[in-house]
């Protein structure tokens, strides 16, 4: 039983006052006399003794509902108050031109939205941010990472504005990307999409949850670069400000511990508690900032909370005996709500009216000053002191949940509405309200024209705001890419087993793991690989690596391990070149698009390859690699355990036929589904030059299977079609028919082939097809420069199978989906065969039966097509009874 919670401690008699008021008396003696440290030390004592005597008692999660820092302890605001009001007018002002930017874009074009609200509530979060902590990269400093709350955008652009890093006519081409860049004007994405401003934004956090479980795996990857001694040590900061509501998402919460575990006191979050999300309150009937004080606090983050500006510090003081405090902690987030909504007026008769003691509180206030009340959020002396206390905590990361208004400053047009997050139109009399809110030199006609409004260069504002940002290192949000190349060691120096396997068995993820150990050990590349796993190193064959290059441990090893006697022992180090990440295919590939975008957020390219189950990609954690790719990450994200008929036993959870489906739809990633080592090895090598020496911006999906087989030689010349994404692998002189096999289901159409020829006498010509994405790529490109462009271009498929009318029959261990992209660039007749279906749990065989890809049904596919008119439907089924096929089976989609 916990006996701390709130109501009991709020609502609990007090059965002796004077024993009460002696240890309280006690505790602030030892306070005086010894200090904060033993203070502490006596509480866990006492704490300890009740367990002990069986009370059964546990600290409170949740404190009362008002700020953590005591207005005493508060760190002054550098400058003081000129600094203050200067950055209020600011402030003032980035509100009015973010404002001004999406009603304008609306005004123009209804269809293209945009959010006030939810900057409205956050400047003041961000400009004490901007004006004091966030710190730029410089030629000596790495510089802070910020993840902004995505539809805080046009509030960076306001300030960008003010910056003159962006022109009034951007301004004006809020989310009109396309159209601006007609115009010759760099057009401002929606919300924060560094494909789209390259320059600009460093992490895409559009996705509610990316932000916050990113911007953890961002801090943790920085000192892991720091602790393998590839990034000198420096005080630098992540940090991340996002909604109270996008703290929902399971991705928000799911790092929580990860960043306390590893004490990343590198890490602030700001959640700007406005109460309100999309539809309005969401949990009205309780407080968000408890419910999130007892996750973060339980998680063992440091936790501020900054609820209460500096008009309610003389009301506290005269708070004697509690009332205050306790009507705040009674008050739910749908009436803050509420309050925020109304006026001075309102909130007397209704917060201050409750008891005889809060309205003599609320007496020492007019109408106009009860309006006005700030909350902590839009305080800049109480935001600077939680900024300051956050940055100087060690340990731990720190949380700052910072009550604000949503829509401030909208009045009662917008502030704390329930309909304010989409609003995106205001009246004219709304806007004159707006503007005399924040004190703005505009007339009425520049108000009703919604001007952006910049002050004079000489302005006391601008000199001040560009003051900052120089002290500050430089202007923010800033992504550098230099261009740093990377040495790419000759292919046969790591992968010479591959090219020359002459028919030694090993399975494709065998092949990859060899390869990436040999690459561990060149002396230019080796310190740049990132090898990670979600907790299956050893099913894909990587236990040698544990003890070669070892697992990341920002602690070391401080065991024994069970296994130490043997030469592969499981060793964790701080210098730790793998990172395991346990079960979180969410956390990996944070981890993965962290090192993968080194090269810009640091200037250290890195080279991930993150390797898991490829059903748990694509499928499970798609929208994180979409944000990866976004991000321009380069890196190889390797899918093993693939194919729905592959991966045997495991069944219709595990049996991937469909992440080439999705890989497909990503435009900078190029992914390949290769049959054999040597493929792998060529495609391995294609990837890190372009990716490392090139520095093109695209990232490989590799699929990788542990299924075993004899591994041929490379062919001569067999390079380019390989990287095209088909290459002959069994040419015939006038073939009857043309077999394409992709993957592990390369082998069962070379034995169709032999069955083909061996019983039936059919010519056959068989393909590997590394890559139907890459080739329908390629047509598509090709058909429109032909329509467009009057060219003779000609898709690499179309070329290499013109020579022939015998019909083709594509087969891959993913859906039909998959071979038919390229359908439309097949010069004769097509079949496409494939994993439609849920898996099942099987043999390979049985599987391959199932689905209808195995030799024998890729060969009687085969004959369809070439007797096709010649046999009588009596006839096929006696082929097909030659070849044990049931013709009568279910499809494999029914149920
Ligand atoms: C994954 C995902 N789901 C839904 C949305 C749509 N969406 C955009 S903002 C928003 C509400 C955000 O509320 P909150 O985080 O509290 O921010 P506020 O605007 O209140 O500051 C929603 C649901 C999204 N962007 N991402």
């Amino acid at each position: 039983m916990d006996m701390s919670s709130p109501e009991q401690l709020i609502g609990q008699l007090d059965l002796d006052e004077q024993e009460t008021a002696e240890w309280i008396a006690a505790l602030h003696s030892v306070l005086e006399s010894s200090g904060p440290d033993r203070a502490r030390f006596l509480l866990s004592q006492l704490s300890n003794a009740a367990r002990e005597a069986g009370l059964q008692w546990r600290d409170a999660r949740i404190t009362p509902y008002i700020n953590t820092i005591r207005p005493q302890d508060e760190a002054p605001y550098p400058g003081g108050s000129d600094a203050v009001a200067t950055e209020e007018t600011i402030a003032g002002i980035l509100r009015w031109n973010a404002l001004a930017m999406v009603v304008r874009a609306n005004r123009a074009y209804g269809e293209l939205g945009g959010h006030i609200a939810s900057y409205a509530s956050a400047a003041d979060l961000f400009e004490v941010g901007f004006n004091h902590f966030f710190r730029a990269r410089t030629a000596e400093f790495g510089g802070d990472l910020v993840y902004f709350q995505p539809h805080s955008a046009p509030g960076i652009y306001a300030r960008a504005f003010l910056e003159g890093r962006l022109s009034a006519d951007s301004l004006s081409h809020y989310r009109q990307e396309i159209s601006a860049k007609t115009n010759g004007v760099q057009g401002l994405s929606s919300y924060p999409h560094p494909w789209l401003m390259p320059d600009f934004w460093q992490f895409p956090t559009g996705s509610m949850g990316i932000g916050p479980i990113s911007s953890i795996y961002q801090a943790r990857f920085m000192r892991y670069l720091e602790h393998r001694g590839l990034l000198a040590p420096q005080p630098r900061k992540v940090w991340g400000v996002f909604g109270d509501g996008e703290m929902d998402e399971p991705e928000s919460l799911a790092a929580l511990s990860l960043a306390s575990r590893e004490k990343l006191d590198n890490l602030v979050f700001v959640i700007n508690c406005n109460l309100q999300r999309l539809d309005g309150p969401v949990r009205g009937n309780g407080h968000i900032v408890d419910e999130l004080e007892t996750l973060f606090g339980g998680a063992g983050w440091n936790v501020i909370k900054l609820l209460w500006g500096s008009d309610w510090d003389p009301l506290f003081a005269r708070d004697a005996n509690g009332e205050l405090v306790d009507a705040l902690n009674r008050t739910v987030d749908g009436q803050l709500q509420t309050f925020a909504a109304n006026d001075g007026p309102f909130n007397r008769e209704h917060f201050f009216g409750q008891s005889p003691g809060l309205k003599a509180i609320g007496a020492t206030l007019t109408d106009e000053e009860i309006d006005r009340l700030k909350r902590g959020g839009h305080d800049l002396r109480k935001i600077y002191a939680a900024y300051h206390a956050a940055v100087n905590h060690n340990g731990a990361p720190t949380v700052i949940l910072a009550q604000t208004k949503k829509g401030f400053g909208m009045g009662t047009a917008g502030q704390g509405k329930m309909t304010t997050h989409q609003q995106k139109k205001l009246e004219q009399q709304d806007l004159v309200e707006f503007r005399d809110r924040f004190k703005l030199p505009l007339t009425d006609a520049q108000v009703e024209n919604l001007e952006f409004y910049k002050p004079a260069d000489d302005s006391p504002e601008m000199r001040h705001l560009h003051a900052r940002r120089n002290e500050l290192g430089g202007f923010m949000p800033r992504r550098v890419d230099q261009r740093l190349p990377i040495a790419v060691p000759p292919l046969e120096s790591h992968a010479q087993f591959a090219l020359e396997a002459d028919g030694k068995e090993m399975s494709t993820t065998m092949a990859l793991v060899r390869m990436m150990g040999n690459l561990l050990k060149d002396a230019t590349l080796g310190k740049h690989v990132v090898p990670i796993v979600a907790d299956e190193a050893r099913t894909f064959g990587m236990a040698n690596l544990f003890k070669t290059v070892g697992i990341y441990s920002s602690q070391g090893q401080l065991y024994q391990p069970e296994d130490i006697g043997s030469i592969l022992y499981y060793r964790e180090a701080k210098d730790g070149q793998i990172l395991e990440e346990g079960i979180t295919e969410a956390g990996a590939i944070s981890s993965w698009t962290a090192a993968a975008t080194s090269y810009a957020v640091h200037g250290l390219p890195m080279l991930p390859f993150y390797i898991y189950y490829s059903m748990f990609g694509f499928q499970r954690i798609g929208d994180l690699i979409w944000a990866a790719a976004d991000q321009r990450a380069r890196g190889f994200l390797i899918g093993a355990t693939s194919g729905r008929t592959t991966l045997g036993g495991e069944g219709l959870q595990h049996q991937d036929g469909s992440s080439h489906l999705v890989a497909a739809s990503i435009p900078n990633c190029i992914s390949y589904d290769p049959a054999y080592a040597y493929e792998l090895a060529v495609i391995v090598d294609d990837g890190m030059q372009r990716m490392l020496q090139k520095n093109e911006d695209v990232f490989y999906y590799v699929t990788v299977t542990n299924e075993n087989e004899a591994q041929p030689s490379i062919p001569k010349d067999a390079r380019e079609g390989i990287l095209h994404g088909m290459h002959c692998v069994s040419p015939a002189k006038k073939p009857e028919v043309r077999l394409l096999g992709a993957g592990p289901l390369l082998k069962e159409a070379m034995a169709a082939a032999d069955l083909l020829e061996g019983i039936f006498s059919v010519k056959t010509e068989v393909w590997s097809v590394t890559s139907f994405s890459e080739l329908a790529r390629d047509g598509i490109e090709c058909e429109r420069n032909r329509r467009l462009q009057q060219s003779d271009d000609e898709a690499w498929v179309t070329q290499k199978l013109k020579g022939s009318k015998a019909p083709v029959i594509a087969v891959s261990d993913y859906v039909r989906a998959v071979p038919e992209s390229i359908r439309a660039y097949v010069p004769a007749h097509f079949v496409t065969l494939g994993t439609d279906g849920f898996g099942r749990s099987d043999t390979r065989a049985s599987l391959r039966d199932f689905f209808e890809v195995d030799a024998k049904w890729i060969a009687y596919t085969a004959l369809a097509e070439v007797y096709a008119g010649k046999k009588t439907a009596d006839e096929m089924r006696e082929i097909a009874a030659k070849l044990e096929l049931d013709l009568d089976k279910p499809i494999s989609t029914s149920v």
